[in-house]
């Protein structure tokens, strides 16, 4: 691109890429996307990188994959430079890397940060997106890649009388910069998901009086959080090439054993044994694979998930409360399950109580408290751990118009749609990345991250070389990778669940199953091919 390119108004981009976010996926991209030459902007609603480390800010707000493997791998430099401080970082430290990250490359002269892309509309004519931002700017731009994260759009209240409370309210999403001093108040949190799980037992700490809102009861098992696990840090030390290699190549983005063992065909023993491992380990894939079958089979599933029952009912002294806190609506890993430092154990505290929404619901949010269907409850400050409106709630957030003036809202109202969780007909130069229909949140993130940044770029690069302008899937290629998602979903136990991987936390949203469960490596393999195969699927111009 020339100069005169940059320059051409609406004729002619004014840069070849634009971005939307700076966290991990937005950070990344830039820098490949530079090295490569080509102009970008980045924008930022916030005022700084980070991404969802940059707004979740609340007290106990840490990882779930360790930071061995939460990582960029992209440059071994930058692997020497940062070493992390514990197994599971807490969110000051993973914004303090991302904002190294962001200064070691000089990342931020290409950001635009306090600024919301609202819109985006492509011309067809000029083969072109114009993109629109909440301080009035207008780009246009030869590629459109939202970078805006599957967990970064709180979901709204939508509790009975939520606006008429006078107290102080606080969501675990939009934790306040300067925190917030709980000392001696008498606090409410409602929901019991990872951010309930992570907060409470911090908020309990400090508040006179913690009564925990609890609609569903999740599976959580003790971080057991401490140093960087040290046989990770022995692989890594003897060959990263090959750890990293070995991540890459894995269902989930962490090397895990893969076993076959069978739950159902298991002695006792064995299962006893692989369970206890998993539960030491602390680490989310080890609980989620002591069984090969336990994903798909409800039998074997059971026996994992009344093993964690019995660890709650050993934990927590009062019976009634234990058993409000064991899950039993859902099978164990159909919902995200949780890492936790000390959570059940914080109901044995005096000052903590939990309220069983499934036994009394609450009935509406009043003035000075929360009602419900049996007592009246005054608070001075109410957290809401409610969650997100996840995968898609950014991407159609944007009023993204395509070809024929679609909007990416309208051709979604059923449910996504896309060819390798990353394009979708209908809108040529889109990228959404980590999107619905890829591994995205059932993985390590870092992994997959840096996985859809190296193919889009190197696509890019690819066009560029063949002097090709444009890319868009075909309808073909789409139907069968929705088929595809949906085969992989259907013979798992994940769509029984009334998870947020369903859509079933946001009133009115589609339900499907939204990311890819056929395992990063699988995913992988698929992307490698159809760039081996001169972009299969595709229709290039
Ligand atoms: P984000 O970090 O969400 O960044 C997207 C950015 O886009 C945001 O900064 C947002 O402000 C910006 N944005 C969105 N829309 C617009 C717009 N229209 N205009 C301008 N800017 C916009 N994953 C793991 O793999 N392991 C973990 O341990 C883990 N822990 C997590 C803990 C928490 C509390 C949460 C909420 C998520 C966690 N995740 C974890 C998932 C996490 O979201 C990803 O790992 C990763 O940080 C996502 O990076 P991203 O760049 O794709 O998106
Ligand atoms: O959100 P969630 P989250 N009335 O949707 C409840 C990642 N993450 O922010 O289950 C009463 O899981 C809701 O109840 P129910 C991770 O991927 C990771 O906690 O719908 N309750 C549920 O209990 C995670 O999965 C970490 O019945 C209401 C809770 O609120 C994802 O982000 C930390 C309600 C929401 O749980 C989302 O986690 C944090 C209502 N009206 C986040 N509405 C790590 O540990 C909702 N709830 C790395």
């Amino acid at each position: 691109m020339t100069a005169d390119d940059r320059n051409a108004g609406p004729a002619g981009p004014q840069v070849d890429v634009v971005v939307v976010g700076a966290g991990f996926a937005g950070l990344y991209l830039l820098h490949r996307l530079r090295a490569e030459g080509f102009s970008v902007r980045v924008f930022e609603a916030a005022s700084d990188v980070g991404g969802t480390w940059f707004w979740n800010r609340y007290p106990g707000a840490r990882c779930d994959i360790p930071t061995t493997d939460y990582t960029f791998s992209f440059d071994p430099e930058l692997e020497r430079e940062w070493t992390w401080s514990e197994k599971y970082a807490t969110q000051p430290e993973i914004l303090r890397y991302l904002q190294f990250v962001a200064d070691r490359y000089d990342l931020r002269r290409d950001i635009t940060f306090d600024t919301r892309v609202e819109g985006a509309d492509w011309d067809d004519v000029a083969g072109l997106w114009v993109v629109r931002t909440s301080t009035g700017e207008t780009v246009s731009c030869r590629h459109y890649v939202m970078a805006t994260g599957c967990l970064s759009v709180p979901k709204a209240p939508d509790i009975e009388g939520a606006p008429r409370f006078a107290g102080e309210v606080y969501f675990t999403s939009r934790w306040p910069h300067e925190g917030v001093d709980l000392t001696g108040k008498r606090v409410a949190v409602v929901g019991t998901g990872s951010s309930g799980i992570q907060s409470i037992p911090l908020i309990a700490q400090q508040a006179a009086q913690l009564t925990v809102f609890q609609r569903t009861p999740n599976f959580s098992i003790p971080a057991h959080n401490g140093p960087a696990p040290a046989d990770r840090l022995a692989q890594l030390a003897a060959d990263r090439d090959a750890y990293r290699t070995a991540a890459k190549w894995s269902r989930g983005g962490v090397p895990a054993e893969v076993t076959d063992v069978l739950g159902v065909t298991a002695p006792e023993e064995v299962r006893r044994e692989r369970f206890e491992a998993a539960w030491e380990a602390g680490e989310l894939f080890a609980i989620l694979g002591v069984f090969a079958d336990q994903g798909v089979n409800p039998a074997s599933n059971e026996i994992v998930a009344e093993m964690v029952r019995e660890k709650i009912r050993s934990i927590v002294d009062d019976p009634e409360t234990a058993e409000a806190l064991c899950p039993k609506d859902h099978y164990f890993g159909t919902k995200r399950p949780c890492l936790d430092s000390g959570y059940h154990a914080t109901f044995n505290m005096p000052h903590v109580r939990l309220v069983d929404l499934r036994k009394t619901p609450i009935t509406t949010i009043t003035e000075t408290g929360i009602d419900t269907a049996t007592e009246s409850n005054e608070f001075d400050v109410i957290v809401y751990a409610t969650g997100f409106d996840a995968m898609t709630g950014a991407l159609v957030g944007v009023d993204v118009t395509g070809r024929d003036g679609v909007t990416l809202k309208e051709k979604w109202a059923d449910g996504p749609s896309t060819y390798l969780g990353l394009t979708t007909v209908g809108f040529p130069n889109f990228c959404a990345l980590t999107g619905p229909g890829s591994p995205s949140v059932l993985s390590n993130m870092a992994v997959s991250i840096e996985q859809h940044v190296d193919w889009v770029t190197d696509c890019l690069v690819d066009l560029r070389a063949k002097g090709m302008t444009t890319i868009e899937p075909t309808p073909p290629a789409e139907d069968g990778w929705n088929q595809h998602v949906a085969d992989c979903a259907a013979i798992s136990l994940h769509p029984t669940a009334n998870s947020w991987y369903m859509g079933a936390n946001v009133p009115g949203k589609p339900r499907v199953f939204y990311p890819y469960i056929g395992g990063v490596d699988n995913y992988r393999a698929a992307c490698d091919e159809v760039r081996a195969t001169d972009y299969l699927g595709f229709r290039l111009s």
